[in-house]
């Protein structure tokens, strides 16, 4: 659940990716630190073992002010790898919003569901069941990605799910704005956000955008 201070203008979200091993999640982080205000930025925090696997976690840290209010984003990875699921219980503890990175590619649909299943039953062992899920499907690069149409919704035939190369970047952006406007969305049913700091949604997504450096469309 985020936190709010409203004595101290501030607010943090706390922003989770998750998905099988080696969909991308880090790369989704590289590629969304790269984007990030260079003046601003938190650090990058990675922790891998030699050969690029999450042993931890990652977490970018992305601050920013609107409307003379402090806005404190952490955006986390969690480990692909089976044997990390303690570690991936504790970073998603908390959150208040999750992309799922799913891998395009056909033989990665049981990993897929695998993955997505073990998010069910965290969320749920966290009293989480309801929090916002965007699903991202990576790799749209490879000659074989399954066509959009075509991949596992997982259970939803109606879910959105967004494409990306987290590797150039393309998607990166646009799946952690998605992500942001349903988080502040369900924190403002909660919390009543808009009426108690005054800002409303549109408001801090255009924020964050000149803060990451995008021009936001809509
Ligand atoms: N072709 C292609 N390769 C990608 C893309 N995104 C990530 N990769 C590659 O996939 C591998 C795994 O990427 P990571 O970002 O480390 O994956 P991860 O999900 O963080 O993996 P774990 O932390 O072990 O769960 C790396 O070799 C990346 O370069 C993509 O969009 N296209
Ligand atoms: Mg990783």
């Amino acid at each position: 659940m985020a936190q709010v201070d409203f004595t101290e203008r501030q607010l943090t979200l706390k922003l989770v990716y998750y998905g099988p091993p080696l969909s991308g999640k880090t790369s989704n982080l590289r590629a969304l630190h790269g984007k990030v205000d260079t003046l601003n930025r938190g650090r990058l925090m990675t922790l891998d073992t030699r050969d690029d696997r999450t042993l931890f976690f990652d977490l970018l840290p992305i601050f920013f002010r609107a409307s003379g209010f402090s806005f404190r984003i952490k955006v986390y990875t969690v480990p692909g790898q089976p044997v990390h699921e303690a570690t991936r219980k504790v970073v998603l503890a908390g959150a208040d919003g999750v992309v799922f990175v799913a891998d395009s590619r056909p033989d990665h649909r049981e990993a897929n569901r695998s993955s997505w299943q073990n998010l069910q039953a965290n969320l749920v062992s966290l009293g989480l069941g309801a929090l916002p899920i965007v699903v991202q499907y990576n790799k749209r690069d490879l000659p074989d990605a399954v066509p959009l149409a075509a991949v596992d919704r997982f259970g939803d035939p109606d879910r959105l799910v967004l494409g990306a190369c987290a590797t150039s970047g393309e998607g990166v952006v646009d799946t952690f704005f998605e992500l942001v406007g349903r988080a502040w969305e369900a924190l403002d049913q909660d919390l009543k956000l808009a009426g108690r700091l005054g800002i409303d949604s549109a408001t801090f997504r255009g924020a964050l955008a000149e803060h990451v450096g995008v021009t936001m469309v809509k």
